[in-house]
């Protein structure tokens, strides 16, 4: 089978929506960190629709990755095109499935191969906008406080390597050194990572490195650089090889690089930009003034249930999100959980109708045709709990409520740390601070005679919990709800909450 290629475009099948803008003259007024297929199923598809919308050809992309060459090596035979599927079920429950080719993604550099090329092409002259979706993980800072970390071995390496960094704060603040030595105009960095202020977060750990490089340089990003925050949401697994089989099938040509989505998607996005901007909300982009509210309800509404369906599930050997949610304990538990513990601490929105919010995110979460892996979400928990969990503990305790539910989801946690589920099969405990972890576990299974003793000392870990560890009502509803999990099982576990 020959591949996707731009000269393939005019004979895939009529139903398969492609460019029909002028390709060959777009510019990249876009750098995206981290082309993953978040991104690619995300703003990358927001940024098509504006570029039909509006014929503005000043927002072609250049994705960066940081890591690994995978997404290059798919996509450059390809001239970058790449097919998003998004799959649901129709009435009769068979999925049901659309295609597009995405088409601006014009390059994909690989930062180890080249960091050099990464830096000039940040402090071109034609770039406008620094997009990054480089999961939490990518940003180096302490998860319960958002701060940068200066003692990270990678961070540490970029501060003494301006030529040739690693990570993201390194690329940034390195380019933006450039852009400002070059006399070129700033540009706006767009966080659409699940983070708190997203925007906020980025901005803080950039002015924290960049202080460390020049101060002068720190005030210029602070004078002339904006962070905006937004809320991105649209589920998004891990794209399989029977999806580039089907969708290859589909399309007549081979695409080696597909992803794969809900047809669901959100965006909120300040309304903060340095340098232009596409009109994304050709392409369903919201702009607001303040997209804090927005974001502290999908982290909580989306992320808090699905980490705690995530844990619980893959516990109970479910493998797959809508499986999970089907177990009638589970979906119940689920829909309280977000009903009497999550609601309660959001800010109220106008014109938000939470228990449809409610009501719809099941409705997600129960897409079959999506196959979403719980062990994909249950990754990098050390980064995911503080935002999506235990924010809105401290809120209820402060506020003198229970925690139950929320409790229970932490508990799983750490049950799911413990690397084999309840059908006896074992799973690798994908997480930055994964070696942090199994030594905290194995020093508390050491020093502790009882559950609570164990938690107590886990969640004495600063860089998760904060200071949530020494909170004595805290510590004993994990505990209780742990000794559940270990004793009786998740089912089990959960009819008692
Ligand atoms: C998920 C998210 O993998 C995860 O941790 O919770 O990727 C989730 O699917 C998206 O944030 C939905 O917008």
């Amino acid at each position: 089978m020959k591949r996707l290629h731009p000269d393939a475009l005019p004979h895939l099948p009529a139903d398969v929506a492609r460019p029909r803008y002028a390709r060959g003259e777009l510019c990249a007024g876009i750098v995206h960190l981290g082309v993953g297929a978040f991104h690619r199923a995300h703003l990358a598809v927001v940024n098509e629709a504006a570029l039909h919308a509006s014929g503005d050809l000043r927002w072609g992309t250049v994705g960066v990755s940081l890591r690994a060459a995978d997404t290059r090596d798919a996509l450059q035979p390809q001239g970058g095109l790449y097919t998003l599927a998004l799959r649901d079920a129709a009435d009769d429950g068979s999925p049901r499935e659309t295609l597009q080719v995405v088409g601006n993604l014009l390059d994909v550099l690989v930062a180890p191969e080249d960091p050099q090329a990464v830096l000039e092409r940040i402090a071109h002259p034609d770039t406008r906008i620094v997009g990054l979706t480089i999961t939490e993980k990518g940003y180096h800072h302490d998860p319960a406080t958002g701060a940068l970390r200066l003692d990270d071995a990678g961070i540490a390496h970029d501060l003494a390597n301006p030529q040739a960094p690693r990570t993201m704060p390194g690329f940034v603040v390195h380019a933006l050194n450039l852009r400002r030595q070059r006399e070129l105009p700033p540009v706006t960095l767009l966080s659409c990572d699940n983070l708190p202020s997203n925007g906020d977060t980025l901005r803080g750990i950039v002015l924290a490195f960049a202080r460390q490089v020049d101060p002068a340089l720190h005030d210029w990003i602070d004078a002339h650089c904006t962070f905006p925050n937004s809320m991105v949401d649209r589920i998004v697994p891990r794209t399989t090889d029977a999806d580039r089989e089907r969708i290859s099938a589909r399309l007549g040509v081979e695409d080696a690089w597909p992803v794969v989505g809900e047809p669901f998607l959100e965006w909120v996005v300040e309304d903060r930009f340095a340098n232009g901007r596409p009109d994304w909300t050709a392409g369903g982009a919201r702009f607001v003034e303040h997209a804090e509210p927005f974001e502290r309800l999908k982290l909580r509404m989306v992320n808090g249930s699905h980490s705690a369906l995530a844990y619980l599930g893959a516990m109970a050997g479910l493998r797959t999100v809508d499986r999970a949610v089907a177990v009638p304990e589970l979906r119940g538990y689920i829909d309280a959980l977000m009903r009497e513990e999550i609601a309660p601490t959001l800010p109220v929105m106008q014109g938000l109708d939470l228990d449809g919010y409610r009501a719809r995110l099941l409705q997600r979460f129960s897409n079959p045709a999506l196959q979403h892996q719980t062990k994909q979400i249950a990754m990098d928990g050390s980064q995911k709990l503080p935002q999506r969990l235990l924010g809105t503990v401290r809120d209820r305790l402060a506020a003198g409520q229970p925690i139950e539910r929320l409790a229970l989801a932490v508990a799983a946690w750490i049950h799911y740390l413990r690397g084999v589920d309840e059908t006896g099969a074992s799973h690798d405990i994908q997480d930055p601070l994964a070696a942090a972890l199994a030594e905290r576990l194995a020093q508390a299974g050491a020093a502790a005679s009882s559950v609570h003793e164990r938690v107590a000392f886990f969640t004495g870990f600063a860089p998760v919990f904060g200071e949530l560890g020494g909170v004595p009502a805290f510590v004993y509803a994990v505990a209780r709800h742990l000794a559940m999990l270990e004793e009786r099982g998740v089912i089990a576990a959960l009819e008692a909450a």
